[in-house]
């Protein structure tokens, strides 16, 4: 198999029938899709060893009821070479229909999440990274609950509902089982999910994520998100104005420059309002 071979699917969704109606604020039309991703199970199994001898002294349960290993690759150094396959961002351009490159922040390149009825799950939210590539290293057999919930709607819609005291709709929620030897890759950014809470069994997943190269800007991560979710002081604050001067603002720019806002046309009539004045 290389690149550009069609990976063999258990579903797929674009991010407009996702929502409901046309977005920008977006990589690319891409929602979701679950496929057979045909990495080194020896590879996996030791990032998924690894990540077990780390939880008790590196995981932690932070906002959104979430248990994981936050910039799990400053620890584990297999999963840097899943980030920085060659083959693997090829791979995920050509499904997400765009180019791809790896989350420039250390504390959120990667994750390992740790879901069970004691660590919880992962309540409902929108991603702040645009691009997330969800892999399991291990699922229980039996495993009641933990499978990842869709709203399939707009996700302020979904918010102000669950804001109310309600529960979402059932028939508005797409539920995709997760499976092992199979990744689901989500553009998750303004798409409300969730892992459903877990009533027995667990599920472990490295989490990698990815941001467009040509919209490095198109982002979520708000900085009390950032804040929220990670284990270091105020380092990731450099490292993060670092990336907005020397790629987020240069590409900004350019994109601006190439997609100058279309001026109104000249008033051709005299007599307008203007002359008036
Ligand atoms: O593991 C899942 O099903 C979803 C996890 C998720 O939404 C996240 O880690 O942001
Ligand atoms: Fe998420």
């Amino acid at each position: 198999m290389n690149a550009h071979t069609i990976p063999e699917l258990r579903c797929a969704m674009s991010r407009e029938a996702i929502i409901g109606h046309e977005t920008s604020w977006k990589v690319s039309s891409f929602g979701v899709a679950q496929y057979r991703h045909g990495y080194d199970p020896a590879l996996l199994a030791a990032i998924k060893e690894a990540a077990l001898k780390l939880k008790a002294s590196h995981a932690v349960h932070k906002h959104l009821d979430l248990t994981f290993i936050t910039g799990a690759d400053r620890y584990i150094p297999e999963i840097k070479e899943l980030l920085h396959d060659k083959l693997r961002l090829e791979r995920l351009s050509d499904m997400m229909g765009t180019k791809l490159e790896p989350y420039p922040l250390s504390i959120v390149g990667s994750t390992v999440t740790f879901m069970n009825p004691k660590d919880g799950a992962v309540e409902w939210h929108c991603d702040g990274v645009p691009v997330t590539e969800l892999i399991p290293l291990s699922i229980s057999d039996p495993l009641i609950g933990g499978h990842l919930e869709i709203y399939c709607d707009d996700s302020e819609t979904g918010r102000s509902i669950l804001e109310s005291g309600h529960d979402l709709p059932r028939n508005k929620i797409m539920r995709i089982d997760h499976k092992m030897n199979y990744a689901t890759l989500g553009q998750f950014l303004g798409v409300l999910h969730r892992s459903a809470p877990i009533q027995l069994g667990e599920r472990v997943t490295l989490v990698l994520n990815q941001r467009s190269a040509t919209k490095p800007y198109v982002d979520d991560n708000r900085m009390f998100y950032l804040a929220a979710d990670n284990d270091q002081d105020r380092a990731w604050v450099s490292e993060l104005a670092e990336d907005v001067w020397t790629n987020q603002l240069p590409a900004y720019r350019r994109h601006a420059e190439e997609h100058p806002v279309p001026q109104p046309a000249e008033d051709a009539v005299s007599g307008g309002a203007r002359e008036s004045w």
